[in-house]
């Protein structure tokens, strides 16, 4: 099967939103009016530091836009589950979640388990290592899901700055996102190649989307997601928000080497399934993005890279006029 021709353009401009233009009153009317609770889920492992002012942004959304605060605690040795509790998130371990299966393999074994100690119709799935966290992580992810019954999972995108010897700078993270996650997606499913940060760690979606595709365990969770997503439900159904910057730990290139190679196992074992994992033709287009100075994130037009196959030498020597 060829890797199908998509429109690229004309889906950013339909699902891509932008979190100061949403209308958050309307959605929480929307929401009461439909009855639809909604849970937000905090994957943790050792973030005492910055878990306590996550929860309390999340906590602001409590009674309106959010029903139920869950920590996923991947066994910490700090004071992460205390901190947790005592901002009034409630605590779970990966373990207990699903004792039968031991310890989680990770942050996606992490995200699956909370499936079954959550209940919200809607799921929204925060970072808790976020140094500057805010209300619109959560509420900018679930308004186009309460207000657009086709839409199904929203991911976050955003700047994401990189802190180097304490001076951050600006766009310098996501090294993963852009040295492997966005050229598989451009090449193996250009449908997904709007999507600014594929690999975001904020993103909601619908209980029965969720509950109804495998999650890759480790770091492989988010590509493997949207590209089960768009499998079974569509390009439609995925929509992103801008938030406009998130500061995070910024992993060192170890660590990000292994997330790479989880990342690419995930994306690469769908290929078959996908129906593409023969490809005469990869495309050549590639997708990249630009914040301008008033702050809008554009999709820029398509280059072409094109790498092209020189003959052995011997072989052009022996042809060669
Ligand atoms: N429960 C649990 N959470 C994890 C695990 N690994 C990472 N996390 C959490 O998942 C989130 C993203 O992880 P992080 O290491 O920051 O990944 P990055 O943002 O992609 O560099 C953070 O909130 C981590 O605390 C795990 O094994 N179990
Ligand atoms: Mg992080």
């Amino acid at each position: 099967m060829q890797i199908p021709d998509f429109d690229v353009a004309e889906w950013y401009r339909r699902r891509t939103f932008e979190s100061r233009s949403l209308d958050l009153e309307a959605a929480a009317w929307a929401k009461a009016d439909q009855g639809l609770s909604v849970s937000v889920v905090l994957p943790a492992y050792n973030e005492a530091p910055t878990i306590g002012d996550v929860i309390d942004a999340v906590m602001s959304l409590a009674g309106v836009l959010v029903d139920e605060v869950v920590v996923l605690d991947g066994g910490s040795t700090d004071a992460t589950p205390e901190v947790a509790a005592d901002r009034g998130a409630r605590v779970h371990t990966d373990i207990g979640a699903f004792p039968d299966l031991g310890p989680a393999l990770g942050k996606g074994d992490a995200l699956w388990r909370s499936l079954s100690v959550t209940s919200g119709d809607i799921i929204t799935f925060v970072d808790t290592d976020i140094r500057n966290p805010s209300p619109i992580f959560v509420s900018g992810l679930v308004a186009p899901l309460i207000t657009t019954p086709q839409i199904e999972l929203v991911k976050a995108f955003y700047d994401r700055p990189i802190e180097l010897n304490g001076t951050l700078h600006p766009a310098g993270g996501g090294r993963v996102t852009e040295l492997l996650a966005r050229p598989l997606l451009n090449l193996f499913w250009p449908e997904l190649s709007g999507l600014v940060q594929p690999l975001s760690g904020e993103y909601a979606g619908r209980r029965e989307l969720l509950e109804s595709i495998p999650f890759s365990t480790g770091y492989g969770v988010e590509i493997g997601m949207l590209i089960d997503t768009l499998g079974r439900r569509g390009a439609d159904a995925i929509a992103q928000v801008d938030i406009g910057q998130r500061i995070h730990r910024n992993q060192d290139i170890t660590a990000l080497s292994r997330m790479a190679f989880g990342v690419a196992q995930a994306a690469l074992r769908r290929l078959p399934d996908a129906g593409r994992a023969t490809f005469p033709d990869l495309p050549t287009a590639y997708r990249q993005f630009q914040r301008d100075a008033d702050d809008t994130v554009n999709l820029l037009e398509a280059g072409q890279i094109e790498i092209i196959e020189r003959p052995p030498m011997v072989e052009y020597r022996a042809t060669a006029p």
